[in-house]
């Protein structure tokens, strides 16, 4: 720790994954000795290239802007580097190399055969319009696609990359490298998009939620749910919630947090889909229209050492699906004392340490998001293999697939917490499960 924090002393959600993944592969370092003259962890913590570009594009009013560009090719010893596009304007190395380094893991958990990368950039998608968007995209592209390919580097979506993003971005590289391939994830479905992808994360992350209840002889079933975000990722997992059973309670966005005691069901989903995906407006109307709920204004993630509104409400389960660090140690007290048996990472490190460490010391379910979420990236796998082939797999193999993966992956985590003496804890079971994989593979592949 005290080398990565000196090499970057500023990139804090860096350091704060790569602690989370030291603390807990003790015990496979005790085994082998041999890593520190192989330095297997320095590299692990090193990204293999950074990428680090600008993004000239000019607004609507003709002014010209400028914003940054990034990809962090992080690991490629277990298959082409695979991961999202984030653009937000928080957007910086520090969290570029986190979402980089907890990819690493996520993938290797899957059983595909993927590398991990993260890129994007400070760009803010709200309040531009499609012609604003797509002019960035395409000047992001314009130099990204000299760094990426269908075997090289894959990048998907992530906060503010969703289909329409996708979509400029995808239209740029094909023009630029003059050949129509499988070099993004989450296309649209006309043009080599998979079925379920959209879906993928947040249903994949409720199938994780439905292994980890049933070791407790549990169901979905009447639970009430707290989920935080109103995006790709939080929607769906409500869909699937809301199928298997479950009362979700709570949405919130990044200026406010809805709270439907009744519950939500498909129709005001519907309502919420179309108004975020298509409007692009603000869950402030979901009050307007279902008089119902209460939406109370805020900014969610403004609470500095308070509580954050979300996780103020009682409940069963927990979904945190907005971003990292939504959930500190006061959040995590509240949610216990208010019932909560179970807490699912549909985002990537949405809990501080100090929540981890409440959670896993109260004993409740607690998934961490390498594991839990990584059913968006695993259906990205299965797109490029739906590309590669040139055929399209229907809906039900997908989510067959899918849910497969999620069962798979579920096990692994209990299988090698068992297998280390920590039975029951799915963070050092994630991170162990991940990190042999791919220092096994690394070491296998010499100094390189
Ligand atoms: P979206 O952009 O679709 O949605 C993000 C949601 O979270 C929005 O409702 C947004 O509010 C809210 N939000 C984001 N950042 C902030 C912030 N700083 N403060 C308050 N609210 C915020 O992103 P996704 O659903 O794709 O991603 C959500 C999380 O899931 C991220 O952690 C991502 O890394 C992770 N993830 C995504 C996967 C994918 O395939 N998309 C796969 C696995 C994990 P607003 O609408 O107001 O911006
Ligand atoms: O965090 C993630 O796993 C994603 N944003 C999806 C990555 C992918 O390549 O589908």
């Amino acid at each position: 720790m005290n080398w990565v924090q000196g090499r970057d002393p500023e990139q804090r959600e860096f350091h704060q994954a790569v602690l989370g993944v030291l603390a807990t592969i003790g015990p496979v370092l005790e085994h082998h000795p041999e890593y520190r003259r192989l330095a297997v962890l320095e590299r692990i913590m090193e990204p293999e290239r950074v990428i680090l570009f600008r993004v000239p594009w000019m607004d609507d009013k003709g002014q010209v802007q400028v914003n940054r560009g990034y990809r962090v090719q992080m690991n490629s010893a277990l298959g082409p580097y695979k991961g999202g596009l984030r653009f937000h304007p928080s957007v910086n190395l520090g969290i570029m190399k986190f979402l980089a380094f907890e990819q690493v893991f996520k993938n290797a958990l899957t059983p595909l055969v993927l590398g991990g990368a993260k890129g994007g950039a400070d760009f803010d998608p709200k309040g531009r319009s499609d012609g604003e968007v797509m002019r960035f995209c395409q000047a992001f592209m314009a130099e990204l696609s000299r760094h990426i390919g269908p075997d090289t580097d894959i990048p998907a979506g992530d906060i503010g990359v969703g289909g329409r993003e996708i979509g400029y971005l995808f239209g740029m590289y094909k023009k630029i490298a003059n050949e129509f391939t499988g070099v993004l994830t989450g296309k649209g479905l006309a043009w080599g998009g998979s079925l379920i992808r959209p879906e993928a994360a947040g249903y994949g992350m409720v199938y994780f939620a439905g292994e980890m209840l049933a070791t407790r002889g549990q169901t979905l079933e009447g639970k009430r749910c707290l989920i935080s975000g109103a995006g790709n990722v939080a929607l769906f997992a409500a869909e699937k919630a809301l199928e298997l059973g479950g009362r979700v309670l709570t949405l919130s966005d990044s200026t406010g947090v809805i709270y439907d005691e009744q519950g939500l069901d498909l129709d005001k989903l519907a309502f919420i889909k179309d108004l975020k995906n298509f409007r692009r407006g603000r869950l402030t109307e979901y009050g307007e229209r279902y008089p119902g709920a209460i939406y109370i204004p805020c900014d969610p993630l403004a609470a500095d050492g308070d509580q954050h509104l979300v996780w103020s409400f009682p409940a069963d389960c927990a979904f945190p699906c907005a971003t990292q660090n939504e959930i500190n140690g006061h959040d995590a007290a509240r949610l216990l004392a208010g019932g909560v048996g179970l807490v699912c990472e549909g985002a990537n490190m949405p809990c501080l340490p100090e929540a981890v460490e409440l959670f896993l010391a109260q004993n409740i379910l607690y998934g961490p998001g390498k594991a839990a979420n990584a059913g968006g990236v695993a259906v990205s796998g299965m797109e490029m293999a739906q590309n590669a082939m040139r055929l399209s797999w229907s809906r039900v193999e997908v989510d067959a697939r899918l849910r497969q993966i999620m069962k798979f992956i579920h096990q692994s985590c209990l299988d090698t917490a068992a297998e280390y003496g920590v039975s029951g804890n799915y963070v050092a079971g994630a991170n162990i499960a991940g990190f042999v994989k791919v220092a096994r593979a690394m070491l296998e592949q010499g100094l390189v």
